[in-house]
């Protein structure tokens, strides 16, 4: 797209309404004003200390929530004290505070918080769930987030917009899951990089608020930047229903917009789909895995636990038993979906049936508790299934809606929900249980309010500057798609040692090579060596962050995923890329290479040479920094350039970070 047209698709008018600088033309670095943040705890310790670092008093955002629920296993004193932490700084500084058991952030962001045509960032790769409402909902790393929050722009490259067209309706017993599930099969996981996905078409006016969530919630698979609905009818439906009507306002792209991609999904032929181990583009149809047999299954997490999953899993359910040799798990989304499902009975279905229930949070998703048996085959109706992420390395997991879920748990076996007779029909309330208790507003007087630290809070390490001349190992050379739970683990006994870098540390790699963090000690400065879509998943900082505490200076790869990338920048790590792809097969794990005149190839965006002094060959890479970003490098990373930047403001004024000029970004 070679320029802005007259008639806007939505992004475009969301981005545009929003602009602070650059030019939104595909590929070129925009700024955008941000007007909402939620954090969620495992992340948002850091993001926090990083907003004190910056040391802007009170927050700029329109609104900014801070969410408690993904350390909830309190098991030692770490993760309770985070969330007295959390809590704390909340009040201090002018941000809402949702307390363990209110619920999973996007589903209660969705619910309480989300409005149309608004921005929100979000320090959790699933925040564009709420794209499912209108909102331009973006993941990216807690700095990133601390800065919106101290009123900076967020910068991105402007993506290209990709038009999914849903065509037709679809069949009893088929859902919201079955049609990401296709989208990943189409697009793979690396499909949406530097892309928005913008959903149109007949088929979306049969699609609840909830439904459309599920597709953008999981539309993080593809890597995209975000995935957005229009604000229409249902989505007011929904927002009045609690109680929010006055936030609605109708959003859609003008009559004969234009797209730079198209996608086209006819929804009266998709059939019920399963994503199978360990990718969640790995997607065939559940009639042919019909059989396998099922030691666990569960449903929950932020794509799938909203009220209507959970009274389609009730009804499936209903006076029935789950099959002895299976173990299920439900966790509702939110205090919402817990207290409704309580008070209409749905609840004892599900409990009489014989799952197990879980409090609202994020849990086995994220390996916290319910990890399955030895080689368990494991049915989710979560978003992400990578290798050893459930906390059993050897489990075979797979992702499917909770339709199919409860069609696994009640026969033991793999099975297609549309072979059990008439769907349940889910009617959507005309009016929520809500009363917000759960959310605790900032303090009125916040100068009256203590920061409370535990000692699981170490101060944050900060990077050196950088060298004139890089030189050092490759310490691990790794394949395709590493994701960010490769990099940086996650799960019950590394989730709660979030806030204290160099403990987590030692976890770099784990699930690779176990022997990463001791190697890069004592290699000082080093090299990490990747193929395509490095850092995939997550927008766990931790996973730069806990590798620069360990020495690694530059990354060197065949292509990198949207968030890691501009985490690797943020902590002063070079993302590097291959002029050729064929010369990742010239570097061997374990060579030592050389960046000579770093300063200098920083300041232009041009091929230069990396020397492989083992091998005696030099290979070409490229950096493809904005001039702001190679500030941030040279700088040392994103905390110093925006300290940097804070204390140039002209006294008197607020401390909000200033935009750079505009920029190329590749
Ligand atoms: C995830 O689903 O991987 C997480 C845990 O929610 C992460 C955030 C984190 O690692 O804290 C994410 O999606 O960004
Ligand atoms: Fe939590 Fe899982 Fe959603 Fe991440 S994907 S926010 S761990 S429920």
């Amino acid at each position: 797209m070679s320029a802005i047209a007259k008639r806007l698709n939505l992004v475009q008018k969301i981005i545009t309404s929003h602009l602070v600088t650059g030019n939104p033309v595909a590929g070129e670095e925009v700024g955008i004003r941000i007007d909402q943040t939620l954090t969620q705890d495992a992340t948002g310790t850091m993001a926090y200390l990083q907003f004190e670092a910056i040391g802007v008093p009170q927050v700029h955002t329109k609104l900014s929530v801070s969410y408690v629920d993904h350390n909830m296993l309190q098991t030692g004193f770490e993760n309770a004290d985070d969330h007295r932490y959390l809590q704390s700084v909340a009040a201090k500084h002018g941000i809402y505070f949702s307390r363990p058991g209110n619920g999973i952030c996007h589903q209660v962001h969705l619910e309480r918080f989300a409005i149309p045509g608004q921005t929100l960032l979000g320090s959790d790769s699933h925040t564009p769930t709420c794209g499912g409402l209108g909102e331009l909902s973006i993941g990216a790393g807690g700095l990133d987030v601390a800065v919106a929050m101290g009123g900076g722009p967020f910068y991105m490259s402007m993506p290209k917009v990709l038009r999914v067209e849903l065509k037709g309706k679809l069949q009893p017993w088929v859902t919201a899951k079955d049609i990401i599930l296709e989208v990943l099969r189409k697009l793979t996981v690396k499909g949406g990089v530097g892309k928005i996905l913008e959903y149109t078409g007949q088929g979306v006016k049969s699609l609840s608020a909830t439904a459309r969530a599920t597709i953008t919630n999981m539309g993080a698979e593809l890597g995209a930047t975000t995935s957005i609905f229009p604000s229409d009818e249902n989505t007011r439906e929904y927002m009045k229903a609690q109680g929010r009507g006055k936030d609605w306002m109708p959003l859609a792209a003008d009559p004969g917009a234009t797209y730079d991609e198209e996608l086209v999904i006819d929804l009266n032929k998709l059939p019920a789909l399963i994503a199978q181990p360990h990718s969640p583009d790995n997607v065939t149809e559940v009639s042919k895995l019909k059989g396998i047999e099922v030691q666990q299954v569960c449903v929950g997490s932020c794509t799938n636990s909203s009220y209507s999953d959970l009274m389609m899993v009730a009804k499936m359910l209903k006076g029935k038993h789950i099959h002895p040799n299976v173990s299920m798990t439900v966790t509702p989304g939110s205090k919402q979906v817990f207290e409704m499902i309580a008070q209409n009975g749905a609840l004892a279905d599900i409990i009489s049936s014989g799952a197990r229930i879980i409090e609202s949070a994020c849990g086995p998703c994220i390996g916290m508790g319910q990890a399955p048996s030895s080689g368990a085959v494991s049915i989710r109706s979560f978003n992400r299934n990578f290798e050893g992420r459930s906390g059993t390395r050897d489990a075979k997991v797979y992702l499917a809606s909770p339709e199919t879920c409860v069609a696994c748990a009640l026969t033991g076996k793999i099975t297609d929900p549309t072979t059990l007779g008439k769907a349940p029909k889910i009617e959507i309330p005309d009016k929520f249980v809500w009363d917000d208790n759960g959310i605790i507003p900032p303090a009125k007087d916040p100068k009256k309010v203590e920061v409370l630290r535990g000692p699981n809070i170490k101060p944050l390490p900060i990077n050196d500057p950088l060298a004139e001349t890089l030189e050092g190992p490759v310490v691990l050379k790794v394949i395709d798609n590493i994701t960010t739970d490769h990099i940086m683990p996650a799960g019950s006994k590394v989730l709660p040692l979030r806030s204290n870098i160099p403990a987590i540390s030692e976890f770099v790699f784990n699930i690779i090579d176990p022997t990463y963090p001791k190697r890069a000690k004592e290699a000082g400065r080093s090299f990490v060596v990747g193929g395509e879509n490095y850092g995939q998943g997550s927008s766990r900082e931790h996973a730069a962050l806990a590798p620069m505490y360990l020495g690694l200076k530059a990354v060197i790869v065949k292509s990198f995923a949207r968030i890691h990338r501009a985490n690797l920048i943020n902590f002063g790590i070079l993302p590097l890329t291959f002029v050729q792809a064929a010369e990742y097969d010239s570097i061997t794990q374990g060579d030592k290479l050389e960046i000579p005149d770093l300063k200098q190839v920083i300041k232009v965006d041009h091929p230069f040479p990396v020397k492989n002094l083992t091998t005696g060959k030099s290979i070409q890479v490229v950096h493809g920094l904005t001039s702001r970003q190679q500030e941030i490098i040279l700088a040392g990373g994103l905390l110093n350039w925006t300290k940097q930047k804070a204390t140039e403001a002209p006294a008197g004024k607020p401390k909000t970070l200033k935009p750079p000029k505009k920029e190329k970004v590749k």
